[in-house]
């Protein structure tokens, strides 16, 4: 059995190198869980985490394994340089290894099908005080009754009582696809619920494969061979066998809705409540060592989770003019979803204000980009203060911001909203375009020294070996 990305592996290799810290003492799943996550995400480095005792439950909880850029494309074998990460990911994508069936796995080692309450079995947490209840954050397996096709994607579930839970399902995911084609045809949605699964798998449920494709066929891409799926006992879904557990649901007829939130969102505030659909859980398998899996919303490790919008930000936007477009990100304060950044190569005059048109061409990626900014070639786009810069020194706002006003945004971010929870307008606001790039007028503008105005002041290049002590070098270069 393929164990190299296993949680249990994982942490055990990570702790060694001290890279994943053990809680001995117990922790309350109820905010003080959560809190320690908090914490830890405002180091500058942060560690994985595993809580070995959790307050109410026999088994530990990890968390923040995938919090770091490096560890994770460690753990998943990928490479760490920004622009190889997204060139690697796009092949992956394209060259999908499908699961194969197998009879049996370790979820199965202990199996429930009735006289049992999964939400007193698995482990769950209430991230903040102000939290609608106590959730899972699991990864959501589901098949397509039209196609048969299975998708995996990250859901929240909210706790209810006696082994019901309410699912976060939108209705324009793959999961949400799935969901009206059962409606459609009067059938139950069945669901698994799969927590504590081997790390691809969460990267791959985060990431949105086109409709009809199957997320575990990537995970078995990058793990570079088959992920190994086991039958469900009481619906027709195969899950991981490798899975720490497995929640087997089904949602109506008819349909029941509750309310699900609040809960703190990717950007850090509270969610509006939203009417969600009812799952009814009929079985719970699970390995007999399994570890519970935490994700906060918000921190660093959800944003790597959502490192493949980055990837198809990038492929969307180099599409578009694939010799001016040099790279692309959005940036993780906006859980890599609101503020894309754009770097072009403006070389020649006839490429002037063509940055402008990328710009507005990248809006068709996703209805909840907001703003875009465009930068130079020699701007890092992954460096906050370089964009900082750019924008303080490139920039002339009565010049080169452009605003289009009252465009649909996202309900979570609350300036667009908050208009709809005030009045009832629709839920929206402007979008803009930062044109941060050097006006091709000032190009060839000369400063004191007859160098152009725009470029920086170039500092001579040295080795640092050659002047300090081999101690000082050992301490500050590695
Ligand atoms: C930590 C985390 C939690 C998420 N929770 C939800 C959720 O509750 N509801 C939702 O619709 N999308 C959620 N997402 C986003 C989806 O997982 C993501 O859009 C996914 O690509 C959808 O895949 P699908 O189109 O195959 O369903 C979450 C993502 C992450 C990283
Ligand atoms: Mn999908």
């Amino acid at each position: 059995m393929h164990e190299l990305t296993g949680l249990r592996s994982v942490i055990e290799h990570y702790r060694e190198k001290g890279e994943v810290v053990e809680i001995e003492r117990e922790v309350d799943s109820e905010c003080e869980l959560s809190g320690i996550i908090s914490a830890l995400n405002s180091l500058p480095t942060t560690p994985g985490v595993l809580f070995k005792k959790v307050k109410g439950y026999d088994f530990p909880v990890a968390a923040c394994i995938l919090s770091e850029k490096d560890r994770t494309c460690q753990i998943l074998g990928l490479p760490s340089s920004p622009l190889e990460f997204k060139e690697v990911f796009i092949k992956l994508t394209q060259n999908l290894i499908p699961p194969v069936k197998v009879g049996s796995g370790p979820c199965k080692e202990k199996i429930y099908t009735r006289d049992f309450d999964a939400l007193k079995i698995v482990p769950s947490i209430k991230a903040t005080p102000d939290d609608g209840g106590r959730y899972f954050q699991p990864i959501v397996v589901t098949k397509d009754p039209e196609t048969g096709v299975q998708n995996a994607a990250l859901n929240r579930a909210m706790l209810l009582r006696d082994n019901t839970v309410i699912l976060n399902v939108r209705n324009e995911t793959g999961v949400g696809q799935c969901f009206r084609n059962c409606k459609k045809e009067g059938k139950p949605f069945e669901v698994a619920l799969v927590i504590g699964a081997p790390l691809e798998m969460y990267i791959s449920g985060a990431t949105k494969l086109p409709l009809g494709q199957d997320e575990l066929s990537l995970a078995g891409a990058v793990r570079g061979s088959p992920v190994e799926v086991v039958p469900c006992e009481t619906i027709d879904v195969h899950v991981p066998a490798e899975a720490g557990f497995v929640i087997e649901g089904v949602i109506g007829p008819p349909y029941e809705l509750g309310t699900e939130g609040p809960w703190p969102e990717f950007l850090k505030y509270l969610s509006i409540p939203q009417q969600k659909p009812l799952l009814k859980i009929k079985a719970l398998t699970l390995r007999k060592d399994a570890v519970g899996y935490a994700i906060v919303a918000g921190t660093k490790e959800n944003y790597n989770l959502r490192i493949s919008n980055d990837v198809e930000f990038y492929r969307y936007v180099k599409a578009i003019e694939p010799n001016f477009v040099i790279d692309a990100a959005l940036t993780p304060g906006t859980a890599h979803w609101h503020h894309g950044i754009i770097q072009i190569k403006k070389d020649d005059y006839d490429f002037e204000g063509l940055q402008v048109h990328v710009a507005m061409a990248a809006f068709g990626f996703s209805v909840y980009l907001e703003t875009v900014t465009i930068v130079d070639e020699d701007v890092n786009i992954l460096d906050m203060n370089e964009i900082d810069w750019a924008v303080t020194t490139r920039c002339n706002p009565s010049e080169q911001i452009h605003i289009i006003r009252e465009v649909k945004a996202h309900r979570n971010n609350p300036i667009a909203g908050a208009r709809e929870l005030m009045d009832g307008s629709f839920v929206g606001k402007a979008k803009m375009i930062i044109d941060a790039t050097v006006p091709w007028k000032y190009k060839n503008l000369k400063s004191g020294a007859n160098r152009p105005v725009f470029e920086r002041a170039r500092f001579k290049k040295v080795d640092l070996k050659e002047y300090l002590s081999p101690h000082n070098y050992r301490q500050w270069i590695k």
